[in-house]
Order: C-alpha cells, then sequence, then structure tokens
C-alpha cells in the first residue's frame, strides 16, 4: 500500500470514532469512504446501532457487504452526520467534489447532515480551488448548449466518459468536468454555474464541511472550521 493510500485507510478508519449508537449516518462515496464503511460494519458486527443512506449504488453495495443498514430518505429527515471524500480542500474548508460522480447525492446527504466531516488524505489540500477540474452534473438533454454556457465563464468543459462511453451519474445524468485553474470566489462561480439552465448540480461544496480528517499517512490532524 503506497502513503496515499495508508493516509485514506488512516482517515477513513479515524472517522468511525464520531459515529454514535442511534445515529443515522450519511455515506459519502470514494476509495476514501470505503475505508470508513469497512470500519463501520466491524463496529456494527460488535453492536453498533446506525442506518445510512448511501450517496451511491457503490456505497450500497459496500454498505451490504459490509453489514451497514441502510435506511433512506421517506423514513429520516435529519442525519445526524455525513462523512465523506474530497478531491479538494481549501484553506476555509471549501471542497471541490464529485470526481467519482457521485456529487449531487453527496450534496443532499451533506445538506441533511447536522455535521459534515471529511476525510481525505494531505495531497487533497490546496490553497486555491480549481487545478482539480470541476465536476458538473448536467441534464443530457440540450448537454451541448449548456456545456457552451458554463465555457462562458472561464474553462473548457470536457464530457465525462467511461470506457469510450458517455459517462451516466447515478442519477441518469452526465457530467462535465471543468478547468477553472484558479477559483477564486468558489461561492459566486457556484451561483453562476447554478444559474445555467440544464446543470443539475456544481461540485463545489462552499461553506458546508464542519470538520477534515486529515492524514500524511502516520499522523491525523482534524481541522475544524
Ligand atoms: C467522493 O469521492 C467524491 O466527492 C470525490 O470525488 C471522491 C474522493 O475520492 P477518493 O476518496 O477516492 O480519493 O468523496
Amino acid at each position: 500500500m503506497n502513503e496515499t493510500d495508508k493516509a485514506k485507510k488512516h482517515v477513513g478508519e479515524e472517522a468511525v470514532l464520531y459515529v454514535k449508537n442511534g445515529m443515522k449516518v450519511g455515506l459519502g462515496s470514494g476509495s476514501t469512504v470505503y475505508w470508513m464503511i469497512r470500519k463501520l460494519g466491524e463496529l456494527v458486527q460488535q453492536g453498533l446501532r446506525i442506518e445510512g443512506i448511501p450517496s451511491s449504488n457503490q456505497t450500497a453495495q459496500w454498505a451490504k457487504e459490509f453489514g451497514v443498514p441502510l435506511t433512506d430518505f421517506s423514513k429520516v429527515d435529519k442525519l445526524d452526520i455525513t462523512i465523506d471524500g474530497a478531491d479538494e480542500v481549501d484553506l476555509n474548508l471549501n471542497l471541490i467534489k464529485g470526481g467519482g460522480g457521485a456529487l449531487l447525492r453527496e450534496k443532499v446527504i451533506a445538506n441533511a447532515a447536522k455535521e459534515l466531516i471529511i476525510i481525505a488524505d494531505k495531497s487533497k489540500f490546496v490553497t486555491h480551488l480549481g487545478k482539480f477540474p470541476l465536476p458538473i452534473e448536467v441534464l443530457p438533454f440540450g448537454w451541448e448548449v449548456t456545456a457552451k454556457q458554463i465555457g462562458l465563464l472561464g474553462c473548457q468543459p470536457i464530457i465525462r466518459k467511461r470506457d469510450l462511453e458517455t459517462f451516466v451519474s447515478d442519477n441518469g445524468n452526465y457530467i462535465l468536468d471543468c478547468s477553472f485553474e484558479e477559483i477564486n470566489d468558489p461561492q459566486k462561480l457556484h451561483e453562476q454555474l447554478i444559474g445555467i439552465v440544464g446543470v443539475v448540480e456544481t461540485g463545489l461544496f462552499v461553506d458546508m464541511a464542519n470538520k477534515v480528517i486529515v492524514s500524511n499517512g502516520s499522523e491525523i490532524e482534524v481541522i475544524t472550521s
């Protein structure tokens, strides 16, 4: 296991310390979250009583595999905590998410939670968001015209592909990866983007994270907003 993977495992396993009996837990997506769900499964085996709401089909599959009970928003109004990964974290704990394509449901579970905890290896930290191409979920209908309007804001949107086919999110939408290079005002950019018809959601999570648990592979640091 390389240093990055060690760090992902480290923060993933550390995050479960924040999960208490009886909690409703938002389960994020991605390879860091994988370690969190695996550990949560062990705790459930030992008697921890929780229910999770997954942010992707992949996460739901891992939860089933590791024995983490699931529920849904027809039975739950508020989540106690959501734990999720990120692609970039800035100095104000604003985030770029969606590299895995699950940003819309990730934002729903983040928004429904009393507390959002982000787990990240050290490499995710940046001074300014934007080096990582911003994922934007768009309606398939007319995506070409939506992409042109997004482009006017200073990027060249690239339609995400997987195995040469257009990538389709769990919600049946497309993802545009948009390199802005340096995002100086994430809130403003999010508002401009979400105002474009055809944009379903952006991967900018502004002022949402309460804590970021970060590791370099050996040491853990917890940064609180
Ligand atoms: C999710 O997983 C995403 O928002 C983000 O794209 C990704 C982080 O990836 P990983 O944990 O695999 O590095 O949290």
